[in-house]
Order: C-alpha cells, then sequence, then structure tokens
C-alpha cells in the first residue's frame, strides 16, 4: 500500500495545521520532515511554492495548508470539525491575512527593519481582543472545529515571541484556549519529533502508531 506524503516541517504553524486536521481524520500519512534552509530534492520537485506544508497523494499535489486540512476531513471527519458556521472561514483568512501580517513585523524586526514591532504587536492585539469576546471554550463552543486548529498555531506563535509580556496581558479566555491546545493529547501528539529526511530513508508514518 502507498501512502500520502506529507512535505512537513515541525516548528511550521502552517504545517501543524494540516497534521492536527490529518491527526483528526485518522488518515495514516508517511511524513518527511524537512529542513528549511536544506530543503530536500524530492521536496523542491513536488512543492511548486517550495513551502511547508505539502501533501503528494499519487499524482496530486496539494501544497496549501487549508486545502490540506479540507483534503483530510473531506474523507473522514470523526470529530466533526468541518461542522461550523460559514463564519469560520472568514475568520480563518482574517487570521492569514491581516493578523499574520502583524505577527510577521512583530516577530521577525530583522526582517523588517523601518516599521516598528511594537506598532504591530499592537495591531495583532486588536485581534486577540475579538477572539475575548468570541471564546466559549473554543470559537464555536466547547468543541475545537476547523477554524481552531487552523487559528490556534498562529496563536502560539504570537504568545511565544515574549511568553512574559503574553501572560500579563488580561486576555483570560484566549489564555485558556491557548493553554488547553498546548495540555492537549493531539497537541502533543503532531509535535512528535522527527529526524530531517533524506531519499531512502525507512518511511516514518504519521501520525506514529505505537
Ligand atoms: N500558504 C502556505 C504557506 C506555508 C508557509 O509559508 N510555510 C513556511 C514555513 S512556516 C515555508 O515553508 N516557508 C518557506 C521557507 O522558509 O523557505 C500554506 O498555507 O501552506
Amino acid at each position: 500500500m502507498t501512502y500520502p506524503i506529507l512535505y512537513s516541517f515541525r516548528r511550521c504553524p502552517y504545517a501543524m495545521r494540516a497534521r492536527l486536521a490529518i491527526a483528526s481524520s485518522g488518515i495514516q500519512v508517511e511524513l518527511r520532515e524537512i529542513i528549511l534552509r536544506d530543503k530536500a530534492p524530492e521536496f523542491l520537485e513536488t512543492s511548486p511554492t517550495a513551502t511547508v506544508p505539502c501533501l503528494k497523494v499519487g499524482e496530486r499535489v496539494v501544497d496549501e495548508s487549508l486545502h490540506i486540512m479540507a483534503w483530510a476531513l473531506g474523507q473522514n471527519d470523526p470529530e466533526n470539525l468541518m461542522q461550523m458556521p460559514t463564519e469560520g472561514y472568514s475568520l480563518m483568512s482574517t487570521y492569514d491575512g491581516t493578523f499574520k501580517q502583524a505577527l510577521d513585523r512583530y516577530k521577525y524586526p530583522n526582517k523588517y527593519p523601518e516599521i516598528d514591532p511594537i506598532e504591530n504587536r499592537d495591531a495583532a492585539s486588536s485581534f486577540i481582543h475579538e477572539l475575548e469576546q468570541r471564546l466559549d471554550g473554543n470559537l464555536f463552543g466547547s468543541d475545537p472545529k476547523l477554524a481552531d486548529f487552523a487559528i490556534l498555531p498562529f496563536i502560539r506563535q504570537f504568545a511565544h515571541v515574549d511568553l512574559d509580556w503574553f501572560s500579563a496581558q488580561p486576555w483570560e479566555k484566549t489564555k485558556v484556549w491557548l493553554q488547553n491546545f498546548k495540555d492537549s493529547d493531539r497537541f502533543a501528539a503532531i509535535m512528535d519529533k522527527y529526524p530531517k529526511w533524506a531519499n531512502g530513508d525507512a518511511p516514518t508514518y504519521f501520525p506514529h502508531q505505537d
């Protein structure tokens, strides 16, 4: 049997969301860990954008993280992640757009020397204020949905730029939402460490089975 191949990078939030959806779906893939500064030639031949995550299913290439989530959950969605209001999709696109832009300018000040990182931290924070109004355990009630898994890796990235600062903010619901995610078995299952993949290695299957 041949498995779909997922090119992934452990710490990439886009790859995390893809792994979250794949783990939820119960589909097994072969995971190939990519190092961004030394990308495997097979990955570069597969991904038209040379970004992770990238999924290869037979001859088909799925190169966008949200499309990989939809691919996995479109086949099997035992946790009903796709059962969310359509508003969830506009939330996802806001976080992928304006929020992520502010996050990058806050997190990587060296890449944007002419831009004030704190102004961008403030811009990103305005989205967290909105989350505070919305959260009720998760974005659409007590159970996580597609939008929770699509957005949480980026909230984690935002928090981890300066965890002391983030922890001192009065964002109680967001902090609990993020902490529950980080403490979850699902998160632990997608954050296993794998060595860099090279052609000829024995396959690594994901999710890992004991
Ligand atoms: N739109 C893509 C973005 C993926 C992306 O930007 N991934 C980053 C890593 S977090 C990447 O591979 N960057 C290429 C590089 O750094 O060379 C998706 O949603 O899958």
